[in-house]
């Protein structure tokens, strides 16, 4: 057996069932052998971003796996791996690698040195002898503490070698370790927590990921206070819920906006708390407590008053062991908050009707949002955005359901990751409809991996807001280039997408009228289940609309 069979062998034995490449790697052979799944994307980066959706709607449960060739391989994959790296998601890189009497000299393309800053654990595999330690230390960081992404770069003559027989059953599987913070902390917090005037839960991923879903729901109750998501934490708690306020990018809902501005204490739950232009900021003056699995994500942007350190589920249990003490169910079902977020509601329905209903052609971004959220069956699907105005206008407006019911990324925001994160979805999930929406503009980015997708009946769905600029820089506004747009036409393209997918073997759909948007949704739906891909091109306006924000920021769109 040499290097390359036994890699294989021990991606088999963690369970790994689908893995995403682009050619050329050793590994991709011997991993067939193995009856594992090898998808081949058309960019790495595709590929990369797809191992990313796979790892990011399976909870640490089980992970994406990318291969690709050494140099240019390795070198086209930054954009995903930073996007990992951004958003913690664990996905386990593995690019081939110079061999070892070249790999230190310049200009040869040291993935794992040059990739350390933007992966929470990379390592070149030196020696065959290596590799059973190697692996266990990637799924070890796949497994525990902070997640991300991890590279193992595999020079071909090392992982050429045979590997000496009794290191090929050597490997051994590390385990999940939890932990959980001190009883203390727990007191401190809940202490807090009863003496504050005006408590607001802020939850990020790491609820999620820790499968603490309905303990955050219990937590908020208990309490009756009002739930936020961070983007990527969006679906910890079902939008329809009387205390969800909903979630927030750059921009967010008129309840979020007040909480976060009136509250005076902030419970964040499995989150950093960065602060990076695509989320709320934190005004300042209040009280935190924040939990988090990792020690350097406190007092990192944000001042935090107790740290509850450790796993997401058990700490909010404890809390709710402590708080059940402090309050019995004094608070439960109180209806202050709940009037209070049912009004906001209300207000920002109001005020965003005119867009939701509109009956304009070309199609309003927030009608089509509308159809999506009465169309579909949102328990059984999955939904993203991609960069751009199309997250602005998602973000606020499409109802998250059950966990994972819609992906939100982008601490860096790369324009079409919406595709290849929605393909890996579907891999993880193939009972439920999966679909993105994705701008013109993003459609550029990955827009070749559709054909991935339809090769592979990989059924998903995509809408491009076709709207042959980009709005995210909307016209007027200090973002807008009216000069270099007028002479050079810079932000401007064309494209019908309903062909190129015709093209490649897809259903497309052209909708030009807003009675074609449901129908367009229903043939998605129903090609979907047999694997048939669909491309839903609606000539969209650009709307400038957005909604609103916690304080005005660098960088942030104004109310
Ligand atoms: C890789 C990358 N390059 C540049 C950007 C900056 N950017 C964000 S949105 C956007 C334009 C998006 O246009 P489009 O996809 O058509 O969406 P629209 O805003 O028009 O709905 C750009 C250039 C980015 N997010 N990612
Ligand atoms: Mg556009």
């Amino acid at each position: 057996m040499n290097g390359t069979a036994l890699i294989a062998k021990i991606l088999k034995l963690e369970g790994t069932e689908v893995i995403t490449c682009f050619p050329s790697n050793p590994l991709i052979e011997a991993s067939s052998k193995e009856d594992i799944r090898v998808i081949a994307f058309r960019h790495e980066r595709g590929a990369l971003m797809a191992a990313d959706g796979y790892s990011r709607t399976s909870d640490r449960q089980k992970f994406g796996v990318c291969l690709v060739q050494s140099q240019a391989g390795a070198e086209n994959s930054v954009g995903a791996l930073s996007q990992a790296y951004a958003d913690n998601i664990p996905v386990l890189f593995m690019p081939g690698g110079p061999t070892l009497d070249k790999i230190s000299i310049k200009p040869n393309f040291w993935a794992s040195k040059i990739y350390e800053p933007v992966s929470k654990h990379a390592e070149t595999i030196l020696k065959v002898e290596d590799i059973p330690a190697a692996m266990r230390r990637a799924f070890h960081h796949l497994k525990n503490g902070k997640p991300g992404p991890v590279v193992v770069e595999m020079p071909q003559d090392v992982c050429s070698q045979e590997v000496p027989v009794q290191l090929e059953n050597a490997y051994h599987s590390p385990k999940r370790h939890t932990f959980r913070p001190s009883k203390e902390a727990i007191e401190d917090a809940a202490n807090i927590i009863h003496d504050s005037k005006n408590l607001m839960i802020w939850a990020g991923q790491g609820v999620l990921m820790a499968n603490a879903t309905k303990e955050l729901q219990t937590l908020a109750e208990l309490l009756s206070v009002p739930v936020y998501t961070t983007m990527p934490g969006k679906s910890a708690i079902d939008e329809r819920h009387d205390l969800s306020i909903g979630a927030g990018s750059q921009t967010t809902t008129l309840a979020a906006k007040e909480f976060l501005t009136h509250s005076d204490t902030i419970l964040a739950l499995g989150t950093s708390l960065t602060g990076t232009s695509y989320s709320q900021p934190i005004p300042p003056g209040k009280t935190i407590i924040q939990n988090v699995d990792n020690v350097d994500d406190i007092n990192k942007d944000e001042s935090v008053e107790v740290s509850l350190i450790g796993d997401t589920k058990e700490t909010i249990n404890l809390l709710i062991e402590d708080l059940k003490e402090l309050y019995g169910t004094a608070k439960m079902d109180d209806p202050t908050i709940r009037n209070e977020i049912a009004k906001y509601k209300k207000e920002m329905d109001d005020e965003f009707k005119p867009f939701l209903n509109s009956d304009e052609e070309p199609i309003s971004p927030y009608r089509i949002v509308n159809e999506i959220n009465k169309c579909l069956d949102l328990e059984n699907s999955i939904i993203t955005h991609d960069a751009g105005a199309p997250r602005e206008q998602m973000v606020g407006f499409i109802n998250a359901t059950i966990p994972h019911s819609y992906i939100g990324w982008g601490k860096t925001t790369h324009l079409g990751f919406g595709l290849p994160l929605i393909i890996g979805a579907k891999l993880a999930h193939p009972d439920k409809f999966c679909m993105n929406v994705m701008g013109d503009g993003a459609f550029g980015m990955s827009g070749m991996d559709f054909e991935t997708a339809t090769r592979q009946n990989i059924g998903i769905t995509t809408i491009i807001f076709n709207n042959g600029g980009m709005a995210t820089y909307p016209v007027g506004s200090p973002s807008d280039f009216p000069i270099a747009r007028e002479k050079s036409g810079v932000g401007l393209m064309t494209g019908n997408y309903a062909d190129f997918a015709r093209a490649f073997g897809a259903h497309g759909i052209q909708v030009t009228k807003i009675s074609e948007i449901e129908p367009a949704l229903e043939t998605a739906k129903g090609l979907n289940i047999s694997g048939k891909t669909v491309l839903i091109d609606v000539k969209t306006s650009m709307v400038s609309k957005r909604g609103h924000t916690a304080a005005v920021k660098f960088g942030a769109l104004k109310a």
